[in-house]
This record gives C-alpha cells, sequence and structure tokens, in this order.
C-alpha cells in the first residue's frame, strides 16, 4: 500500500496493487459537500493521467458511504464542480471505477455508485433515493440511471417512495452487483483488478427496458393517491417513466426539476422536518448524562394502549412483564398482545424465529411483586388521578430504587403523580399515541421533579422503539393536545361564525390533512369529549366563548358514525352532509345573534394555522415546548399536519 495522497480536506487517495483507493471523509455522513466534490474530481483527474493508476475504487470514512448531497448547502449558492458534473466525469473515465458501498448510500451517494461500472458493498449497507422526501426529485442522474439499471417498475418504486433497500433487495433487483461478506475495500480492489482492460458497463449507456404500460399506471396511480398534493413524488413519477428517451435529454429535464423543486416552500418545509427531528433530542440540561440501563420494561393495565406499548417494546428487544387487575385480564392482555404478533407475523414483518423470540420475552401478571426485576414500569391504566396514584404507591414498595415508574397519562397533571410517590426524581411522563406500536410520536414528559438521567432514559427508550421522542414540559394535555384544543376551539368559532363542517374539513383536507376534523370526530366518536365537557362545566369561565353546538348534537343522539349519524349523516354507511346539522348550526348563530359569513378555503386555512401557532407561542412562552421545531414535529406526527407545510409554526412563517 502506497502512501496516502491528499486530493482535498476530505478526499483522500492510496495506491493499492495499481488501484487508487479513494476515500471520503466528510463526518458526519461524507455528504457530497463543495470540498468532496472538488477533491473527488481531482481525484479522477490523477486517475487519469497517472500510468501507475489502473482502476479507481471509491468509498467512504466511517459507517456512512455517502449520505447524500449536502442538504445544508441547499439555497446558498452552488459552488463548482457540480455534482452531475463530478458523476459525469465517473462514468466516463476510461479505466474502471468501483464503488465500495460501506455503509448507507443515499441520494447523491447512490448516484454516484450508479454511476460507478461496479458496486459491491458490505452486508450492513443500505441504499435508496429518498430525496422526495425532502420534496425534491435526484437531482444528479438518479430517475435515468436506476431505471437503466434495473427498470422502470422496480426505480419507479423506488424513486417515487423514496424507500431503503438491504443489500439482499438491491442485489436481487441489480443496483449492486455483489456483497462483500468482509473486506469490503481488499475486495473492491480485487473487483477493480480484474476489470482492469475489459469492456466497461456504463450504466447511462444501457438500454431502458420496455415497461408493461397498465403496470406503470398502477404504480403510479399508488404513489400519487399517497402524495397528498406534494408534487416531488409527481414529478419522479414524470421523470422515471420517461426514462426511456436519450440519457442526455432526461438529465437536463431531471436537473431543471431539481433546481425548481429544491428552491419551492415544500422542500424548504421538509428540510425543516429533516433537521427538527434530528435536534428534537437535543435537550437542555442533559449534555453527557449517561441513561440508565434497561432490559426490562414493566406495563400496567394491558387495554389497547398497553399492549400496543408492548408491543414496540418487545420488537426493541425488552423483556415485557404485562401487569393487570386480575389473572383473566392479564390472560386477556397476553392473547391480544401475541394478536397484534400474530399480524406482525402475517404481514411479513416479522419472522417466525422473531415471532417466538419476542413471544418468550413476554409474561403477564396480576401480582405487583412480579414486577420487582422492572427497570422501567410503565402504566396505561385508568386516566384518574386517585387510581394512578394507588398504582405508583403500590409499585414503590416493589421496584428497586433506581427503577423508572413512567406514566402515559394524556390529561391528568404528572406532577401530582410524582409527589405522591416515594421517589418523584424517577417518575417521568411517556404519552404514547394510539396505536402506540403504530404512532412514531412519543411525549416525554419532564416533571417538575425529573433527574436528568431519568428524563436520558425515557429519551434512550423512545429511540430505541424506534419512536420521535419529543420533550415536553407539564400542562394540561402537554404540546399536542393543547395545541389540539386550540385547533378544535377554532373551528368551532368558525361553525358559529359561518362554515358548515364539511367547508371545514374541505378546507382542512385541501391544505393536506389526511381527514378534516369533523369527520375525525364522527369516526372517533362524539361521548368522551361530550362527558368532559359536562365535567369541566361547573369550572368553565362564563366570559369565556364557548360554543354549545356538540353539545346540541349529542343531546340529539347524534353520538358519531356508530351511531349513524354525528356532524355528517350516514346513509349506506357513506358520509353526507345533513340539513338537520346546518339547522343545529344556524340555530345557534341565531340564539347568540351571530350574522354569518362565508370563509374562503384560504381563510378557513388561515384561521385555523393561526390559531395552533399562537396557542405555540403561549407553550414556548410558557417554557412547556423548547423550541417551535418540536412543536411542529409533534403535530405532523402525532395529529395528520401535513409535513409538506413543515408543521404549524413553520408555515406561519
Ligand atoms: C440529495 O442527495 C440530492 C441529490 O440527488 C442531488 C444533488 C445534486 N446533509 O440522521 P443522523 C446530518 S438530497 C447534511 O442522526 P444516522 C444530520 O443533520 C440528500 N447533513 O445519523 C445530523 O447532524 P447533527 C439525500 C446531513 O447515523 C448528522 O448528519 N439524502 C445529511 O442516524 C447525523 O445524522 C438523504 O436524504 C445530509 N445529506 O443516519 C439522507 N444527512 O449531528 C439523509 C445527515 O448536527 N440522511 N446529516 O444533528 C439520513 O438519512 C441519515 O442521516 C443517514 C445516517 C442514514 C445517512
Amino acid at each position: 500500500m502506497s502512501e496516502t495522497t491528499s486530493f482535498s480536506a476530505t478526499v483522500s487517495g492510496t495506491i493499492d496493487n495499481g488501484i487508487l483507493v479513494v476515500t471520503l471523509d466528510n463526518a458526519p455522513v461524507n455528504a457530497t459537500s463543495g470540498d468532496v466534490r472538488a477533491g473527488l474530481e481531482k481525484a479522477l483527474s490523477h486517475a487519469e493521467s497517472s500510468a501507475s493508476v489502473d482502476a479507481v475504487v471509491i468509498t467512504g470514512a466511517g459507517k456512512t458511504f455517502i449520505g447524500g448531497a449536502d442538504i445544508k448547502e441547499f439555497g446558498k449558492p452552488a459552488l463548482d464542480p457540480t455534482l452531475p458534473s463530478v458523476i459525469e466525469k465517473i462514468e466516463n473515465l476510461e479505466k474502471p471505477v468501483v464503488a465500495a458501498i460501506n455503509g448507507a448510500a443515499l441520494g447523491g451517494g447512490l448516484e454516484v455508485a450508479l454511476a460507478c461500472h461496479y458496486r459491491i458493498s458490505s452486508p450492513t449497507a443500505q441504499v435508496g433515493l429518498p430525496e422526495v422526501k425532502l420534496g425534491i426529485v435526484p437531482g444528479a442522474g438518479g430517475t435515468q440511471r436506476l431505471p437503466r439499471l434495473i427498470g422502470i417498475p422496480a426505480a419507479l418504486d423506488l424513486i417515487a417512495s423514496g424507500r431503503i433497500a438491504k443489500p439482499d433487495e438491491a442485489l436481487k433487483l441489480g443496483i449492486i452487483d455483489q456483497i462483500a461478506q468482509n473486506d469490503l475495500v481488499p475486495a473492491a480492489v480485487a473487483v477493480a483488478r480484474n476489470l482492469v482492460g475489459k469492456s466497461l458497463r456504463r450504466t447511462g449507456a444501457l438500454d431502458v427496458a420496455p415497461a408493461d404500460a397498465a403496470e406503470l399506471e398502477k404504480i403510479s396511480g399508488k404513489i400519487l393517491a399517497k402524495a397528498r398534493g406534494q408534487k416531488a413524488p409527481a414529478e419522479a413519477v414524470r421523470l422515471v417513466t420517461s426514462a426511456t428517451r436519450p440519457l442526455a435529454e432526461g438529465l437536463a429535464d431531471e436537473r431543471s426539476t431539481f433546481l425548481t423543486l429544491r428552491d419551492s416552500r415544500e422542500a424548504a418545509a421538509l428540510r425543516h422536518v429533516f433537521f427538527a427531528e434530528r435536534e428534537s433530542s437535543k435537550v437542555d440540561g442533559l449534555e453527557g448524562v449517561e441513561p440508565r440501563p434497561v432490559k426490562t420494561i414493566g406495563i400496567c393495565g394491558l387495554g389497547l394502549m398497553g399492549s400496543g406499548i408492548a408491543v414496540a417494546a418487545l420488537g426493541a428487544g425488552y423483556a415485557v412483564i404485562g401487569l393487570d387487575q386480575t389473572a383473566e385480564a392479564a390472560e386477556k392482555g397476553r392473547e391480544r398482545i401475541i394478536g397484534l404478533l400474530e399480524r406482525n407475523l402475517s404481514s411479513g414483518r416479522l419472522d417466525q424465529a422473531g415471532f417466538e423470540a419476542q413471544k418468550a420475552r413476554l409474561s403477564v401478571t396480576a401480582s405487583d411483586a412480579d414486577l420487582a426485576p422492572c427497570d422501567l414500569v410503565i402504566e396505561a391504566v385508568f386516566d384518574d388521578l386517585n387510581v394512578k396514584i394507588d398504582l405508583f404507591q403500590r409499585l414503590d414498595r416493589v421496584i428497586r430504587p433506581e427503577a423508572i415508574l413512567a406514566t402515559n397519562t394524556s390529561y391528568l397533571n404528572p406532577d401530582e403523580i410524582a409527589a405522591a410517590t416515594a421517589h418523584p426524581e424517577r417518575v417521568i411522563g411517556m404519552h404514547f399515541f394510539s396505536p402506540a406500536h403504530v404512532m412514531r410520536l412519543l411525549e416525554v414528559v419532564r416533571c417538575a421533579r425529573t433527574a436528568p438521567d431519568v428524563l436520558a432514559t425515557g429519551l434512550a427508550v423512545a429511540k430505541k422503539l424506534r419512536k420521535l421522542p419529543v420533550v415536553t414540559g407539564v400542562t394540561e394535555g402537554f404540546i399536542g393536545n393543547r395545541i389540539f384544543s386550540a385547533y378544535r376551539r377554532e373551528a368551532e368559532f368558525l361553525l358559529e361564525d359561518g362554515a358548515l363542517p364539511h367547508e371545514i374539513d374541505a378546507a382542512l383536507e385541501n391544505y393536506g390533512f389526511p381527514m378534516g376534523l369533523f369527520a375525525v370526530y364522527d369516526m372517533a366518536g362524539l361521548e368522551i369529549a361530550w362527558a368532559r365537557r359536562k365535567r369541566q362545566a361547573a369550572t368553565r369561565d362564563p366570559a369565556e366563548r364557548y360554543v354549545e353546538i356538540a353539545d346540541t348534537l349529542c343531546e340529539a343522539g347524534r353520538l358519531g358514525q356508530k351511531a349513524g349519524r354525528g356532524w355528517y349523516a350516514y346513509p349506506d354507511g357513506k358520509r353526507t352532509v345533513d340539513p338537520e346539522v346546518t339547522a343545529i348550526i344556524e340555530a345557534a348563530r341565531a340564539k347568540k345573534g351571530i350574522t354569518p359569513r362565508s370563509f374562503s378555503t384560504e381563510e378557513i386555512q388561515q384561521r385555523m394555522l393561526q390559531a395552533m401557532a399562537a396557542e405555540g407561542e403561549a407553550l414556548l412562552k410558557e417554557g412547556i415546548a423548547a423550541r417551535p421545531s418540536d412543536i411542529d414535529l409533534v403535530m405532523i406526527n402525532g395529529y395528520g399536519f401535513p409535513a409538506h407545510k413543515g408543521g404549524p409554526m413553520f408555515a406561519r412563517s
């Protein structure tokens, strides 16, 4: 092996048996920043002109091959050389170029690899073109080269969904040529050596296999239906399905589409979400704080929520001990959990061995004492203060002093629960969203006396559960339900002011919510919120604006879809506007002397957004949320706010 040559601050090369091994080292993810592009170009020029170089291997330092273009450079003036020009140089080099894919090859990273003449990967690599998730399309040849390599249908599926493929799938599809079981770079060097003097397979020069129009239509239809009005997936479909045209034409179209989308509001919103997700786990006061080790999780209450939490915990490799009030209830809980695991098995998310292993890590009991081995106990019992306090006091007596107690309460004050325990500093809130094994959001509640390492443990467990944790302070409903209440309130004000439920729902769906608010109410049923309003009636400030329409609907037996009528009517199960509801709303307006006015779609959207953002501002002022982007994540991942609008705090800016 020769001495190392530096081509730039982030790109270096060594010669091994006549092969120039070029290593990109641009922490954290080897993104193709300006210095990487410049270094890579220099390395290629060197390889081209040097008689001592017969071929090139490109690889990445650390655990990533290339994480893609440097997203932080988007929005800044582009520096030469551009990624497409470097990639063109790779593809056209007279000497063989082999990609040694040591880890994630994503976006521009896979585009670099696609232009190489051979791709060999480690067994832990992953490949994909996730650009649509950032509101853009691949901008350095991905939409044109991938179809040439694997055909239009498979490329369409990957590019328009942004899905990541593991090496086995990548090999089967033909994205990579070989998986090296060990010693990737030496294996790549051997491949490169072997290619010297042979005719090179240049991806851009391959013919695109003709695709069946009906099949393409089917795949595209599915993708566009999911896109909910976003531009990038539609553009990806257009570019990939037209990859049969000459390469240069396709590349030019791809590049201009990429540049237009990159500068769009939609892409800015999705970039905001990308960085917000990484920012949210950086929590003040936790720098250098080690989480406590957690191996066994106790779950109290094995209803829908508790079972979902159990499935998430088993999937993450924890041992789970479920507790319920009686042996029968505990056994029912066990059956519910096994039922969910069986669903994962039949859908292919879990294989037989994984299923058996998870089942073996689950036990259930009706005896508190059996929770003694737990490192963390999460309660998901009935949302009643006395029930929870009683449970935590009982647990205090059986679990170890360093074990953590987490409450999954939605509306109660966890500080009151903590205060009633022997060690309030070990109490935390873990507010899961239903179904808990599916929903990604987890509000981690920092109580008044929560110890830093307890909070750090909550975050570490959440990550292991593959959740997106957002830290919230204590307030009624935490971040999400506080904002959701403001959103709901505003929708009801709009009703009184002149809009109808279907108009509000249509405006929300047009904005990108999967379903309008009133349709959601009907689906969930109106009775629980009604009961809560009745409980709150005595303490409600009479000077506060209160909309009675929902109460009137409930009194009339309109309790939602299950009752056959709610905010809408459901003849033959189909949601329809009901004149009876309109009459109730008109009567409520008349009773208050409100002269209704009409609202445009944009006005409705603006009022709803402003209400959410104003509540968000209040949460920031009160110190409940640490940053606006945390609020955005909560609303996107827990309440259906469209990610491509960036969340309520981003959208108002
Ligand atoms: C593209 O390629 C366009 C091209 O088609 C066209 C070009 C012309 N840039 O996720 P992590 C940061 S678009 C800048 O926690 P992991 C991230 O913010 C791109 N920064 O690590 C974080 O910073 P901090 C297409 C980036 O090990 C740190 O790296 N590519 C980028 O769990 C660690 O990130 C993608 O969409 C970037 N591209 O996962 C892939 N990526 O420490 C996006 C990450 O300050 N990236 N950072 O918080 C990923 O999916 C994951 O980061 C990856 C590593 C799987 C690579």
